[in-house]
């Protein structure tokens, strides 16, 4: 028997916390040491993007050919620096009402999961102190289609034991809301509305969603 109870799951960088300020860090110090250039504007097209299409992309960007072995290399360097920011992270990191939010749904019995792109994703949830609130997690490790390809969601839901009709998505970026929409979840995208047009809501942020207006969300009828 499936469960009933209407899921909700979490993408991480850009709806719990932003980590994208610290893989761009990470990201600019590697595209120098390369002599590519690499502005925010360029990691805007990183995010919600795997490790390794990031790279494959920023050396395409600079016109750049490395050896596996480099790549592998350059890949390793950036997480490490990168982990040094992660290391730093505390609660105070969490993104403004997402406690409140994840505190309501648990507080009605909603599974909630993480359906995250990062091979980090539980360290850093440790690092916050939210790792408690997810029932499942499904990371970078677990997944072997990136979104767009919904299978990150679906095997969220598949771990939460609901319908994917059942399900709710929080996504800040393009690819994860279409990963949503493929996997006939209801895709709610945080952000810029513009951007994130092929949702079915858009909030630019968790203070713009009240738990009234989640609450009707969640009540939603569908079709299970
Ligand atoms: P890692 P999300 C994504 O997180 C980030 O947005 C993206 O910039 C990053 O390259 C990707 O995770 C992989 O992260 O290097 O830690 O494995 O938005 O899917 O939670
Ligand atoms: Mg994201």
């Amino acid at each position: 028997m499936k469960n009933s109870k209407k899921a909700v799951i979490f993408d991480l960088d850009g709806v719990i916390v932003d980590t994208a300020k610290f893989h761009f860090l990470a990201w600019q110090n590697l595209a120098e040491k390369l002599g590519i250039t690499f502005t925010a504007e360029d990691n805007e097209h990183l995010k919600g993007v795997s490790r390794v299409r990031s790279l494959e992309k920023i050396l395409k960007w600079g016109h750049k050919e490395v050896s596996q072995e480099e790549f592998e290399e350059l890949m390793h360097d950036k997480n490490e620096e990168y982990l040094t920011y992660v290391n730093q992270m505390t609660t105070k990191d969490i993104l403004p009402r997402v406690k409140e939010t994840l505190d309501y749904l648990k507080k009605e019995n909603h599974p909630i999961a993480l359906g995250s792109a990062s091979k980090n994703a539980k360290r850093i949830l440790k690092h916050v102190g939210l790792m408690h609130y997810f029932d499942a997690i499904v990371d970078g490790n677990e997944v072997t289609q990136a979104k767009p390809n919904p299978e990150v969601f679906l095997k969220a839901a598949k771990l939460l034991n609901v319908n994917p009709q059942n399900a709710i998505v929080f996504e800040d970026s393009l690819s994860g809301i279409e990963a949503a929409n493929t996997g006939q979840m209801l895709s709610i995208g945080i952000g810029n509305a513009r951007v994130l047009a092929a949702a079915d809501y858009v909030f630019k942020n968790f203070r713009e969603l009240d738990l009234e207006t989640l609450k009707n969300i969640l009540n939603k009828q569908t079709n299970l």
